[in-house]
């Protein structure tokens, strides 16, 4: 069989869990997932390569109401990659009622003229929490209003049927030849990922307002030539208000260690080398509408 090899784009509301099943498919955590809505801030490349084919899925920002300028570029990013791509995958939450939220994303994909509209495919994900007598009615409910070619019951956090979801993938891939290296899995750099692991943390252990009002920025990256040496990252995690800054400094700075601690960790897994991380919390009111701010962290492209 020839190769085949194209784009794919997740969409779907805040929290259905698009980021896990991006770093099932792709068998390395690209996208840093939560709880937390919004978790996800930018478009994200997450590539598998076989010998059968390449899949570059593209993982966006969940789509919502935007209120600040970084959730308008978050919108801006899920629509863009709409008619960037090969296919959609539209991930619904199994654990909720198709809602308000869903149907503005599905109007999204019917605002893309006709002939540049591809092909649909519908993930019901969190089956492991949807009712079996929901499942056929939810599954109608998706086919139909976005015309589907055919759909799938996933659990993403344990990777159920995830492999059948990847097989009807493929097999609605152009054939052609890969668009990335055999072995590249994302287009971000190491920085920007050590920075969203830091992100990561803070999100998972966080509540409220303080998931929102964070952002991370790698302030210094050295990386010593000798391969057993240290590399040496210095980070700010930057909130809007002190009392976000106490929360996450804790108790003699017990809380920021904490998440330092976890944050090094998988630091030290994603480059493979052992990793001394300096961690700064600063205060800077209204980053999310400062542009100059937003460009530094790369969430404007
Ligand atoms: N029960 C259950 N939880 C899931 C499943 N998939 C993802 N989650 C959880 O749902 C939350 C949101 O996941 P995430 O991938 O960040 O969603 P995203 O906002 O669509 O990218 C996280 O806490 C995940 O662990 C699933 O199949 N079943
Ligand atoms: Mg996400």
């Amino acid at each position: 069989m020839a190769f085949r090899s194209g784009r794919v784009a997740l969409i779907g509301k805040p929290n259905a869990g698009k980021s896990t099943l991006l770093n099932r498919m792709v068998g390395q955590k690209v996208s840093i997932v939560s709880n937390k809505a919004q978790t996800t801030r930018r478009r994200v490349l997450g590539i598998l390569t076989t010998p059968e084919y390449q899949v570059a899925f593209v993982d966006t920002p969940g789509v919502h109401e935007p209120h600040t300028r970084l959730g308008r570029a978050m919108v801006e990013a899920a629509r863009n990659s709409l008619t960037e791509v090969d296919l959609i995958v539209f991930v619904a939450d199994g654990s909720k009622r198709p809602d308000n939220d869903d149907a503005e994303i599905i109007r999204m994909v019917h605002s893309v003229p006709k002939p540049r509209r591809v092909p649909v495919l519908v993930c019901v994900n969190k089956m492991d929490r949807l009712r079996p007598e929901h499942v056929q009615r939810t599954v109608d409910h998706f086919v139909q209003a976005l015309d589907a070619e055919d759909f799938m019951l996933t659990v993403a956090t344990d990777g159920q049927n995830v492999d059948k979801l990847l097989r009807q993938i493929v097999d609605r891939l152009p054939e052609g030849p890969p668009l990335y290296d055999e072995d590249e899995f994302t287009d971000q750099s190491s920085r920007f990922m050590a920075a969203e692991l830091v992100r990561e943390k803070v999100l998972q252990a966080t509540r409220q307002e303080v998931p929102h009002a964070t952002a991370v920025v790698v302030d210094a990256w050295d990386e010593p030539n000798d391969p057993d040496g240290l590399v040496s990252i210095s980070a700010s995690i930057i909130v809007e208000k002190e009392s976000q800054k106490a929360i996450l400094i804790g108790r003699q700075g017990r809380f920021i260690k904490a998440i330092g601690t976890k944050a090094r960790q998988e630091i030290e897994q994603l480059l493979g080398r052992r990793v001394f991380l300096e961690l700064f919390v600063k205060v800077r009111e209204d980053w999310r509408m400062s542009p100059r701010m937003l460009h530094e962290l790369e969430y404007l492209e």
